[in-house]
């Protein structure tokens, strides 16, 4: 037993004691029956919070009764949840209670070997050994990586400059970044999809009822019900289908051509928006010639969509603008999954341009966001902008140069452990061990680094690889920052406390941060309080906190229409990029082929979102993943014609081998799969000793991708690998 173990379970064994005597000692002496009376009777009090399990933050009202949580509803005026929440926010209940949490800040000992520490003990040794790093190497080796919320944002950055260094990097980087990339050499920001107000829409790798949020979801059954035609192109019969006219499979990492071949119809058939590609682009001729090439018949070689699909498909675009559009997606097939994401990206924002669909009705439009104030510099001066290179090569010449700063590179901060060159890393409410390809690598690399404190609910991969783990309160524990929120209307919403924190060691971020920084002599940076910022950033609605804990959400009326622009380098549309060309890239897209093909006797690994998890976080929620369970979701998805050739039958278990893995799982063998593709859901394959109700079950994708990067975005290469799979022996 380690010292971790026999620790706990000495604290367990105290605090079921105490919780004995509490009730034991009770003056108030009852039976069952009125006890049960007395419960059911009592006053339910209803808090607004916003839902912790995926980045969509639902406003969720949650109903407390006898000082627990009991259940929770969406609030309506909140534009993610509109009135609904999805399975994983319920489960997502269950978090504050849950036995696998992290009580206390933890030191690392050796492999699975944690002892408690007090906080004091692990803010002294954390700034001790931060301030010899600083003293050694300087602030530059240094990253703070989170899955960003507007609280972890504000502190963490704020802490990373005050400690001097520029790297601050989210999970964006292992979902959309080579989207971004692409974007700002198109459009400029990103532009989303009017799916219910279009007449045509084309979804490319984009699941609305998996990798949902209930408002995307709500805006499909819209569109179905209105009788507008959605067609899904993905290797796979995604569960959105259902509710779309026609399901296209395209073999995986080759919407490229797809989309080139799309463009080279509209193009030939003068099916574009010519005043648009007149008023508002730059590059067009060029890109005309490029797309010449790259006829339907061509596309249909690589993609494996019949010539005559794509013209279809092409057609009925051109024939629907403005209103049609493409619903371009997160990751699959442009962010973070193929080497030619950025460019597959671009071909979306270029397709959709052609279409002149921007800015108007049932196109591609511009969320707005509210205009929120921030602390009296003043009286809070920010600490100064560091100047130090960043760590991660984001926006570097010769580096990641087209790569979003913003987000930077996580797998590009990886390599650089491996390589002995990163010093300090505080990773915040992300778990990139599990989440990011090839763990062996990543846990590797993350042990290089020399201070690596991570801040995490519950015992993640990414908790088990760090030298100080620090416990925060869990959502319905805390109030949050002021959030704002982007839309046809901007407004603003606030997780406000639910309950007590459960665990008395466990702090929320915005109390860590400014204590840590009070030891490393930074906490003149942090002189106000978490309900300072959330009033100042109210304070230009007139707004104040009190209004927003008692209300949740607040929307605010749509701005008035602004002339169509393009915060692109050159102000226009941009069909070609001089940014490109400068760093060595094509200027207009051309095709690039994936790395990965597959031959007779392999598949291209795909993964993807299920709807009852949210990535890996749900797995060790026990009502989700018994759902899981009872309906064998882990499974690997065969074609069911590869896979009768195979010798495979559905339920059976099969061995997957990779390069750098091999793994048992049980097969779904279905229709529903391109022949060449194999999938695998996100979620599942939690190896932490400590994710007591997830482990143990399923693989994860995730364990089969060699570490690899893409070049422009600075992403991992999520579905860059081929498997062979074969009848697992008994
Ligand atoms: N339930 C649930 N919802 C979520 C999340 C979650 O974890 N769980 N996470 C949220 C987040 S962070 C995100 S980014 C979104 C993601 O939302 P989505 O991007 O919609 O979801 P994914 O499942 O990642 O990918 C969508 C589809 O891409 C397909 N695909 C794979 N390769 C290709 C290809 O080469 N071409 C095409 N055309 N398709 C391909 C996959 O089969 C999959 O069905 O979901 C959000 N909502
Ligand atoms: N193969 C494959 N890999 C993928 C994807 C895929 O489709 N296929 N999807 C990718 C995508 S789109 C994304 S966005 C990433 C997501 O990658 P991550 O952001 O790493 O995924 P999550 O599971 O959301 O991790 C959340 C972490 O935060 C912790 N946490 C939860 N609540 C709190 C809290 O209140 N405070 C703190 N401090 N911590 C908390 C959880 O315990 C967990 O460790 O994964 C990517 N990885
Ligand atoms: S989509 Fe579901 S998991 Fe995500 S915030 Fe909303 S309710 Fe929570
Ligand atoms: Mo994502």
């Amino acid at each position: 037993m380690s010292v971790f173990e026999k620790s706990f379970t000495r604290r367990n064994f105290l605090k079921a004691t105490t919780a004995t005597l509490v009730v034991a000692g009770s003056t108030e002496a009852f039976s069952f029956g009125q006890w049960q009376k007395k419960a059911e009777a009592a006053e339910v009090k209803i808090v607004p919070s916003l839902c912790g399990s995926c980045s969509a933050e639902c406003g969720m009202w949650v109903h407390v009764k006898n000082g627990r949580v009991w259940k929770a509803t969406g609030q309506k005026d909140h534009p993610s949840s509109r009135g609904k929440l999805c399975a994983r926010g319920h489960a997502a209940l269950s978090v504050p209670y849950h036995k696998d949490r992290i009580t206390h800040p933890m030191k690392r000992l050796g492999d699975n070997n944690y002892v408690p520490v007090s906080w004091e003990e692990a803010y002294g040794e954390i700034s001790a050994k931060l301030k010899d790093l600083l003293a050694k190497y300087g602030p530059q080796p240094m990253a703070y990586i989170e899955n960003p919320r507007p609280t972890g944002s504000f502190y963490g950055r704020r802490l990373a400059h005050a400690i001097g260094f520029p790297t601050t990097t989210t999970h964006h980087s292992i979902c959309f970044n080579s989207r971004t990339a692409a974007n700002n050499h198109v459009i400029g920001p990103l532009a989303t999809a009017d799916v219910s107000n279009a007449k045509y829409v084309l979804f490319l790798g984009r699941n609305y009822a998996e990798g949902l949020s209930p408002s995307n979801t709500a805006a499909l059954t819209t569109a179905y019900e209105k009788g507008i035609k959605v067609v899904i192109v993905d290797p796979r019969h995604n569960a959105a289908c259902i509710l779309a006219n026609e399901w296209v499979p395209i073999r995986p990492g080759t919407d490229l051509g797809l989309l080139l071949g799309i463009a080279n119809v509209l193009i030939q058939e003068n099916l574009y928006d010519k005043e648009f590609v007149e008023q508002y682009s730059l590059g067009f001729d060029d890109f005309r010639k490029t797309v010449k090439q790259y006829t339907p018949e061509w596309a249909q070689t690589v993609t494996d969509i019949p010539a005559a699909k794509i013209y279809e498909i092409a057609r009925d675009l051109g024939k629907n603008r403005p209103t049609a559009c493409i619903e371009q997606g997160y990751k699959a097939p442009n962010g973070a999954n193929y080497i030619n994401g950025p460019d597959t990206f671009r071909m979306m924002a270029i397709v959709n341009g052609l279409l002149g669909n921007f800015g108007k009705k049932g196109g591609m439009n511009w969320p707005s966001g509210p205009r929120l104030g921030s602390l009296d510099k003043t009286k809070h001066p920010d600490p100064p902008r560091p100047k130090v290179k960043r760590c991660d090569g984001a926006g570097i010449k010769g580096e990641h140069p087209l790569a979003a700063v913003a987000a930077g590179s996580i797998p590009e901060i990886t390599k650089r452990a491996m390589e002995g060159k990163i010093k300090f890393v505080l990773t915040n409410r992300i778990n990139p061990v599990r989440t990011c390809i090839d763990p062996g690598y990543m846990e590797k690399a993350f042990h290089k680094i020399d201070l690596h404190v991570h801040c995490d609910i519950q015992w993640s991969e990414t908790a088990r690889v760090a030298d100080y783990v620090l416990p925060e309160t869990s959502f319905l524990e805390r109030e949050d920052l002021v959030a704002g929120l982007s839309g046809g209307r901007p407004g603003v919403t606030m997780r406000s406390q639910v309950i007590d924190a459960i665990h008395v060691e466990t702090k929320a971020f915005d109390q860590i941060v400014p204590e840590l920084a009070e030891y490393l002599g930074l906490g003149k940076y942090f002189n106000f309080t978490r309900e300072d910022v959330s009033s100042a950033m109210l304070k230009p609605l007139k707004l104040t906190l009190e209004d927003l804990r008692s209300k949740g959400t607040v929307m605010l009326p749509a701005p008035a229409a602004k002339p169509l622009a393009f915060a692109t380098p050159s102000k226009m549309f941009q069909f070609s990029s001089k940014e490109y060309a400068e760093h060595g890239y094509p200027a207009v897209p051309v095709w690039q082929a994936p790395l990965a093909k597959a031959e007779a006797d392999s598949f291209v690994l795909i993964s993807g979102k299920q709807a009852i998890m949210s990535h890996v976080f749900s797995a060790n929620h026990p009502f989700v993943l018994q759902i899981a369970k009872d309906y064998n979701l882990e499974r690997i998805w065969i074609n069911a014609d590869r896979a009768k050739r195979l010798g495979i039958k559905d339920g059976d278990m099969v061995e997957v081998t990779s390069p750098i893995a091999r793994k048992k799982v049980r097969a779904k063998v279905t229709e529903r799969i391109h022949p060449e593709a194999a999938w695998l859901p996100l979620g599942y394959g939690a190896y932490s000793p400590w994710l007591k109700t997830a482990g143990g079950f399923g693989v994860s994708p995730n364990d089969f991708v060699p570490f690899q990067i893409e070049p422009i975005g600075g992403a991992c290469l999520f579905m860059e690998v081929t498997v062979k799979i074969r009848k697992a022996g008994e």
